[in-house]
């Protein structure tokens, strides 16, 4: 079912593998010269046209079998939020986390693991790709995003859906965050992982809650995730480019 070796997507790596190359080794801070960004801008623009002439947005991205399974699942970025808050909500098995879901909805709601479990599950063997250039296959299982949308019911106006993580980043407080759009969104295989392999979410893979949004490079999986906002633009939103690594030139469509 999968096409991921057709002559076009080939194609289509190349042309992203162009415009994304100069990220690779990145991903755990460095690059800060306005020169790299301008020059991640520009490779930007030519990613999302190309993405969007070569490839429908629709398309299931590859899934394959147990016996596909990386022996282990590595963790990157933050493997342990530093908050006082998070700390609490690990030591009790997160039965005090809630998920807060809101922003330009008509119904918002907060709500816990055991609500999460107990709707609509997927289950999906995907491929994590990281811009730093590992990848690995990994089960993943939980609620797919649209099912919590139709629950909220997003206005006729909502753009974006913001994830906003429990991990500080910096001195400054500043916590991990991303976005992706409403398309992104309403896709199938994209969900709310509370499972990784059949057990809980570890914690160094983003317990209790993480995005899974196959067909976007890994640091849009936004681990840790404490609240969901349905926006109508993120220009306001900390660096206005929508996520932490954009804000830091990465690119906001992280295709792959
Ligand atoms: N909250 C949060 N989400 C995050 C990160 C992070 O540091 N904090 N790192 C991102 C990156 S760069 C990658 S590759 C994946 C890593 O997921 P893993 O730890 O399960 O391997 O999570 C992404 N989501
Ligand atoms: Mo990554």
């Amino acid at each position: 079912m999968s096409n991921a070796d057709s002559p076009r997507r080939r194609f289509l790596r190349q042309l992203v593998a162009v415009g994304g190359g100069i990220l690779l080794g990145a991903c755990d801070s460095a690059s800060r010269s306005p020169r790299v960004t301008k020059v991640l801008e520009t490779g930007e623009r030519l990613n999302r046209n190309v993405q969007h002439a070569l490839t429908s947005r629709t398309t299931m991205a590859q899934e394959f079998t147990e016996a596909d399974l990386s022996p282990q699942f590595r963790s990157n970025g933050t493997d342990y939020p530093d908050s006082a808050e998070y700390r609490a909500l690990a030591t009790n098995g997160f039965v005090d986390w809630r998920l807060r879901v809101d922003g330009v909805v008509e119904r918002p709601v907060q709500l816990t693991l055991d609500q999460l479990r107990a709707m609509r599950s997927r289950t999906q063997i995907t491929r994590h790709d990281c811009v730093e250039g590992w990848s690995a296959i990994g089960k993943w299982t939980g609620t797919p995003l649209s099912e919590v949308l139709a629950l909220v019911r997003p206005r006729a106006d909502a753009r974006y859906v913001m994830f906003y993580c429990a991990d500080p980043m910096d001195d400054s407080g500043t916590k991990y965050y991303e976005s992706i759009d409403m398309e992104d969104a309403m896709h199938p295989q994209t969900i709310l992982a509370y499972a990784l392999n059949d057990a809980a979410l570890p914690i160094p893979n983003g317990a209790p809650l993480r995005l899974r949004v196959e067909r976007q490079l890994g640091y849009k999986m936004a681990k840790y995730l404490m609240h969901i906002e349905l926006v109508t633009s993120f220009a306001r939103i900390n660096g206005g480019k929508g996520g932490y690594w954009e804000d830091d030139g990465y690119e906001w469509y992280a295709g792959i």
